[in-house]
C-alpha cells in the first residue's frame, strides 16, 4: 500500500496514549529507560547530573500523557483559552513542584532509594529557570500554577531566554553579575516543537495596492527570524490537569541574508545569522527603568506575533470565523511589555484576513485586557516613534489610526480642550515623540486593572485619571496572590502537616479553610508545636546558609528579613539606618546590650546593573554588616546576613523562617507586593507601610497583629505639596542624625568618608522617597516588634493569626477575580 493508505493496525498504536504506571516498579523502569536510552548511561557509570536529567525525564514522561491528553480535549471542547502574555516567567525549580501535583513524590523517593540513589542529592542539582526579574515574573508563575489546579484552559506565552536573570555575587562587598546559564545542563523540562515554528518579519516599509477595487496596504518587510516553541508542562495540582507554558526561541531563517551568501561571502553570511538568534538571548535586569533599546522591542515584538499567530493558526480549527475570537481568547497583558500584540492583531485582521477596520477593532479591544503593576512614572513604558517606525513601520501606522480615531472620541466626549488631547494621546511629544505603552493598552483593553486595592485606586486618580473618567467600567483591581502549593505547601512542608493534622488536607486548594487556625491561636499545645515548626525552619536556613556562604543564624535571634530587589523606593535604606541606629545605641552605651532582643536581619536582594544608587545601597548593606558582625560588643546580639544571588530557591528556604517581615516602601509606591503575602503565610508578622497590599494585609491579620508605620499615601502627597526638606528631619531627630554621622564618617568605609558620600548627600539633600521622614516613626514600630517578641506566647498567637487570615491572598483566588471581571472563562473538566 502507499503511504497515504496506511492506517495504524496494532492494538498499542490504536489505544491513547498511556502514562509510565503510577507504581515504584513502573518509575524505576521508566527512569533505568531514561538513563540508558536518553542519557546514555550505565546506572554503575552515572553521575549526579544524569541521574537528575533522568530523573526529571521521568517525571515529564508522566506528565506528558496527561498533556496530550489535554491538548485533545481542550481542542475537542473549543472553550474560551486564557492566554497570557508575560516577558517574564520566575519559575523557580520544577521538580518538587511536579512530582507534588503530580502525586509522584513518595513513589519517585522510593524508586531511586531501591536505585541507590538519594533523591535530595538529585534536587539540589536542578538550576531554576530565572526567567523574570522579581514580583511581576513570579505573579505570572504562581498565576499559571493556579490556572492550571483550577482546570482553566491557559496558554503562557514568553520567551525563552538562554540568559535569566544574572547570578549576582559580591566582590569588596559589591555587587558583580555573572551570566546565568541556566541551559548549561540541559534542560529536561521543555522540549522543542520546531515543526510549530512561526516566521516573524521586521523592518522594511509598507505599500498599498488595489484589491479588486479596495485600497489596502501591506507589509513589505526587510527581514525574518524563526520562533521556534518550546512547551513546558505546567500541571496542576492533584487533578491530573497539564497546561502549557509556550517559551519562543529565537533562530535564524535559512533564508537569511540570501543577498550576502549569494555574494559569496558565505562566513559574514553564518555570521549573520547569530544576530537573529540574539533576540531570545538574555533577559533585561531592569526591573522599573525600561531602557528603550532596540533589541527590547524586538524580544517584545517577537514572542507576541508568535503567540498571536500560534494561537490562531495551531490553537483554533481550520476555518476559523474570526468574528468570533473573542468567543475564544483572552489576551492578558502583562504590564505593557506585550502591547505591541494590539496593532499585531490588527495587522493580521485587517491586512492578512481581509477585515474591515472598525469590525477588526471591536474584535480586537474584546480580546485584550491590561494589567498595570506600577505607579512609578519613570516605569511606564514609552518607544519612539523613530525607533518604532523603522523595525515595526506598519505597526506604527495602525498606532497613528488607532490613535486618531481615539483622540475624536475624547473630543465627541470632552470637547476640544486641547491640553487635555496632548495629555490622553497615545503619541507622546516630548522629550521626544513616542508611543505610550500604557495608554495603548488602556485604549485597547476590555479591561484595566491595578495589582492591590490602594494600587487600582490610584491608578484610576492620577496615573490613568482621564481615562478612568471616559471609561469608569474600564477599571477594575484583582489584588495579587500566590500559589501556596510552592509556598506553603512545599517551602514549608513541618507547617503543612501541622495544618493538615488540624484541619485536614483540603487547605492546599481552599486557602480560606486556613481560617480554622483561628481556634488553635489560643491552645498552648497548638502554639507550641507550631513554634517548634519556626524553630526549626530557621535551623533549616541556617543549614542552607552555612552550607552556601558560611554564615548561620543564632537560636533564639528574632529573624527580621527583608527580600526584594533593590529599589529606592522600597527603602532598604530605611533598613540600614535602623541597624546602624540599633548598633550605635549599644555600642555608645546608652542601651545596655543585655537589654537589646537578640536580631539577625537578613537581606536578599539584587540591584539593576546600571542603577548606581541601589548598588551603592548594596554596598553599605555589605560594609555595615562586616562592620557590625565582627564587633564583639554587639555579638550574639546584633547580625546580618546578605547572601548573594537572592532567587526563587532561596526565599522558599528564607520565607518559613522569618518572623518579622520588612515591607516598608513609601506609601504610594509599591503596586502590591507578593513577598509580603508569602511571609505572613508562613507566619511572620509585618512591619509595613500603608502601602500596596500591606493594606490589605493589615485589615485582614488585625492591627493587633502588623506593625504599621509612617505617612499614609495623602500624607506624602501633602508633605511633597509643602516641601519636603530632608535635612530638617535629620536635625530634628538625634537618633537619625547619629545614625547618618556614623556613616558620613567613614565608620562603614574604614575611615573612608568618600565611599558613601553620594548615597548621604542623596538622603540629605534629595531622599526622593522620604526616607527620613518616616525614621522616627518606623524606629518607634520596631521598639513595639521588640516589645513584642519578648512575649512568646503573645508573638506566637500573632503569627498563628497571620497564616489563619492569609488565605484570601491565595492566587487561586485571584484567579477567580480576573475570571469573574475580566475573562469570562470556564473550567474544562
Ligand atoms: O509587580 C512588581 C511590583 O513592583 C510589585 O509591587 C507587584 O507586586 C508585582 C506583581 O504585580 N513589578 C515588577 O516586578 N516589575 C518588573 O519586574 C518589571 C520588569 C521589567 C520592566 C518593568 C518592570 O521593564
Amino acid at each position: 500500500p502507499s503511504a497515504s493508505e496506511l492506517r495504524p493496525t496494532h492494538p498499542l498504536a490504536l489505544a491513547p496514549v498511556a502514562a509510565p504506571p503510577a507504581s515504584v516498579d513502573g518509575f524505576v523502569r521508566r527512569f533505568l529507560q531514561n538513563l540508558n536510552f536518553d542519557q546514555g548511561v550505565a546506572l554503575s557509570t552515572s553521575d549526579d547530573n544524569d541521574r537528575y536529567l533522568a530523573l526529571a525525564g521521568t517525571v515529564r514522561d508522566y506528565l506528558m500523557a496527561r498533556w496530550l491528553d489535554d491538548q485533545a480535549q481542550q481542542s475537542r471542547q473549543q472553550s474560551k483559552t486564557v492566554c497570557y502574555l508575560s516577558a517574564e516567567y520566575l519559575l523557580g525549580r520544577q521538580l518538587d513542584n511536579n512530582l507534588l501535583a503530580a502525586r509522584l513524590t513518595e513513589i519517585a523517593t522510593e524508586a531511586l532509594a531501591q536505585c541507590g540513589i538519594d533523591i535530595d542529592d538529585l534536587r539540589a542539582l536542578e538550576i531554576e529557570p530565572g526567567l523574570g526579574n522579581g514580583g511581576l515574573g513570579r505573579l505570572a508563575a504562581c498565576f499559571i500554577d493556579s490556572l492550571a489546579t483550577m482546570s482553566i484552559p491557559t496558554i503562557g506565552y514568553g520567551i525563552r531566554y538562554e540568559y535569566g536573570i544574572f547570578r549576582q555575587a559580591f566582590a569588596d562587598g559589591q555587587q558583580v553579575e555573572q551570566p546565568d546559564a541556566w541551559l548549561r545542563l540541559g534542560s529536561p523540562w521543555d522540549f522543542p516543537h520546531p515543526e510549530a515554528a512561526q516566521t516573524i518579519s521586521f523592518g522594511g516599509r509598507t505599500e498599498t495596492y488595489d484589491d479588486d477595487g479596495v485600497e489596502r496596504t501591506r507589509w513589505v518587510p526587510e527581514w525574518n527570524v524563526l520562533a521556534v516553541p518550546y512547551n513546558m508542562m505546567v500541571p496542576g495540582y492533584h487533578n491530573g490537569r497539564v497546561n502549557t507554558l509556550r517559551l519562543w526561541r529565537a533562530v535564524a531563517t535559512n533564508a537569511f541574508d540570501l543577498h550576502t551568501f549569494n555574494s559569496g561571502d558565505y562566513v559574514a553570511s553564518v555570521r549573520a545569522q547569530t544576530f537573529a538568534e540574539n533576540i531570545s538571548k538574555v533577559l533585561y535586569p531592569e526591573d522599573s527603568t525600561p531602557q528603550g533599546k532596540e533589541l527590547r522591542l524586538q524580544q517584545q515584538y517577537f514572542f507576541v506575533a508568535a503567540s498571536i499567530a500560534d494561537f490562531v493558526e495551531h490553537v483554533l480549527p481550520d476555518g476559523f470565523d474570526l468574528t468570533k475570537l473573542p468567543e475564544r481568547v483572552i489576551f492578558q497583558l502583562n504590564d505593557t511589555h506585550p502591547v505591541i500584540g494590539v496593532p499585531e492583531l490588527m495587522r493580521v485582521l485587517v491586512d492578512e484576513k481581509g477585515m474591515e477596520w472598525d469590525a477588526a477593532w471591536a474584535i480586537t479591544q474584546k480580546c485584550f485586557a491590561y494589567t498595570c503593576h506600577t505607579l512609578l512614572p519613570e516605569a511606564l513604558e514609552v518607544w519612539s516613534v523613530d525607533l518604532l517606525g523603522r523595525l515595526l513601520p506598519r505597526h506604527l501606522e495602525i498606532i497613528y489610526r488607532i490613535n486618531d480615531a481615539f483622540l475624536l472620541e475624547v473630543r465627541e466626549r470632552f470637547g476640544d480642550d486641547e491640553m487635555l488631547i496632548r495629555d490622553m494621546s497615545i503619541i507622546g511629544e516630548h522629550p521626544f515623540r513616542s508611543v505610550r505603552m500604557a495608554y495603548l493598552a488602556t485604549v485597547a483593553g476590555s479591561k484595566v486593572n491595578g495589582v492591590a486595592e490602594l494600587h487600582s485606586q490610584l491608578l484610576r486618580d492620577n496615573v490613568l485619571k482621564d481615562f478612568a473618567r471616559m471609561w469608569p467600567e474600564k477599571f477594575t483591581n484583582v489584588t495579587n496572590g500566590v500559589t501556596p502549593r510552592r509556598f506553603l505547601r512545599l517551602a514549608n512542608p513541618e507547617l503543612s502537616t501541622l495544618i493538615t493534622e488540624t484541619l485536614g488536607a483540603g487547605w492546599t486548594v481552599d486557602l480560606e479553610r486556613l481560617r480554622g487556625l483561628e481556634a488553635y491561636a489560643d491552645d498552648p499545645e497548638f502554639r507550641e508545636r507550631f513554634a517548634a515548626v519556626k524553630a526549626a525552619n530557621k535551623r533549616r536556613l541556617s543549614r542552607v546558609l552555612a552550607a552556601r556562604d558560611g554564615t548561620t543564624i543564632d537560636d533564639g535571634h528574632l529573624l527580621d528579613v527583608m527580600i526584594k530587589r533593590l529599589h529606592e523606593y522600597k527603602r532598604q535604606t530605611l533598613k540600614v539606618l535602623h541597624i546602624v541606629s540599633a548598633y550605635d545605641e549599644i555600642v555608645s552605651g546608652r542601651v545596655p546590650v543585655e537589654k537589646v532582643q537578640p536580631r539577625t536581619f537578613l537581606f536578599g536582594a539584587k540591584a539593576a546593573p546600571g542603577y548606581a544608587m541601589a548598588k551603592h545601597i548594596i554596598h553599605l548593606i555589605n560594609a555595615v554588616g562586616e562592620v557590625v558582625n565582627a564587633d564583639p560588643r554587639v555579638e550574639g546580639r546584633l547580625k546580618v546576613l546578605y547572601p548573594s544571588n537572592y532567587n526563587v530557591t532561596l526565599a522558599e528556604s528564607i520565607i518559613p523562617a522569618a518572623d518579622l517581615s520588612e515591607q516598608i516602601s513609601l506609601a504610594g509606591k509599591e503596586a502590591s507586593g507578593t513577598g509580603n503575602m508569602k511571609l505572613a503565610l508562613n507566619g511572620a508578622l509585618t512591619i509595613g507601610t500603608d502601602d500596596g497590599a500591606n493594606v490589605e494585609i493589615r485589615q485582614l491579620v488585625g492591627d493587633d497583629n502588623f506593625f504599621l508605620f509612617g505617612m499614609s499615601e495623602p500624607e506624602v502627597e501633602a508633605l511633597w505639596a509643602e516641601g519636603y526638606r530632608p535635612a530638617d528631619f535629620y536635625h530634628e531627630d538625634e537618633r537619625l542624625r547619629r545614625a547618618i554621622d556614623l556613616i558620613a564618617a567613614g565608620a562603614f568605609s574604614g575611615g573612608d568618608r568618600s565611599v558613601f558620600e553620594p548615597l548621604i548627600s542623596n538622603l540629605l539633600y534629595d531622599d526622593r522617597f522620604m526616607a527620613l521622614a518616616d525614621f522616627g516613626s518606623y524606629l518607634d514600630a520596631q521598639e513595639r516588634v521588640d516589645a513584642a517578641y519578648a512575649d512568646q506566647d503573645a508573638w506566637v498567637r500573632s503569627a498563628i493569626l497571620n497564616v489563619a487570615r492569609s488565605g484570601f491572598f491565595s492566587s487561586d483566588r485571584a484567579m477567580r477575580d480576573y475570571l469573574d471581571r475580566i475573562w469570562h472563562a470556564t473550567p474544562v473538566h
